[in-house]
């Protein structure tokens, strides 16, 4: 019986795919008899997080607890993918330090910005360049990017890879690593 958890983190851009990445991910984990759950950080802004805003220590603050319940998941040998735009190093780096070696796996979302605000799946961006929204990562907030990533997700000639791909590269990553 496997029974080793871990936590798949998964840190990028609004629009840059993270939730349709944590869906396709937690489907193919289910189709495989392996449990997982999924902590999107939109979703549990409005229950955990829900008195928490965007500046950056309420940023961090969000970063750390779904640290610290991602953390339980994996402890209870689950893999816990958690998707988040979590865009300080130092925030990611926090969750990183607090489970065991190897057991953070962190997945960047490398799309370009022109792709998000194209994209713009809630009209968000459309909002922060009208400065109806302040502070919003990449347009008037930071994002920064993973130094040493377990796993870069970008276009390839142009062209965004299909979810179904970008979870097949984590699932083989997880197979490789004796998490399944
Ligand atoms: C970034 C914002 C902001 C600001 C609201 N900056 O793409 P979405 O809409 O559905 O998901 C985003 C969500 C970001 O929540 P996170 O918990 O992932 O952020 S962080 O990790 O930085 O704490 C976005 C929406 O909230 N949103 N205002 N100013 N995204």
């Amino acid at each position: 019986l496997n029974q080793k958890g871990c936590v798949v983190w998964i840190t990028g851009l609004s629009g840059s795919g993270k939730s349709t990445l944590a869906c396709t991910l937690g489907r193919e984990l289910h189709s495989r008899g392996k449990l997982s759950y999924i902590l999107d950080g939109d979703n549990l802004r409005h229950g955990l997080n829900k008195n928490l805003g965007f500046t950056p220590e309420d940023r961090a603050e969000n970063i750390r607890r779904v640290g610290e319940v991602a953390k339980l998941f994996a402890d209870a040998g689950l893999i816990c993918i958690a998707s988040l735009i979590s865009p300080y190093r130092r925030d990611r780096d926090s969750c990183r330090a607090l489970l065991p070696d190897a057991s953070f796996i962190e997945v960047f979302m490398n799309m370009p910005l022109e792709l998000c605000e194209a994209r713009d799946p809630k009209g968000l961006y459309k909002l922060a360049r009208a400065g109806k929204i302040k502070g919003f990562t990449g347009i008037d907030d930071p994002y920064e990017p993973p130094l040493n990533c377990e796993i870069e997700i970008k276009q390839e000639n142009g062209f965004c890879p299909p979810p179904s791909d970008m979870a097949g590269e984590v699932v083989t990553y997880l197979e490789e690593k004796g998490f399944m």
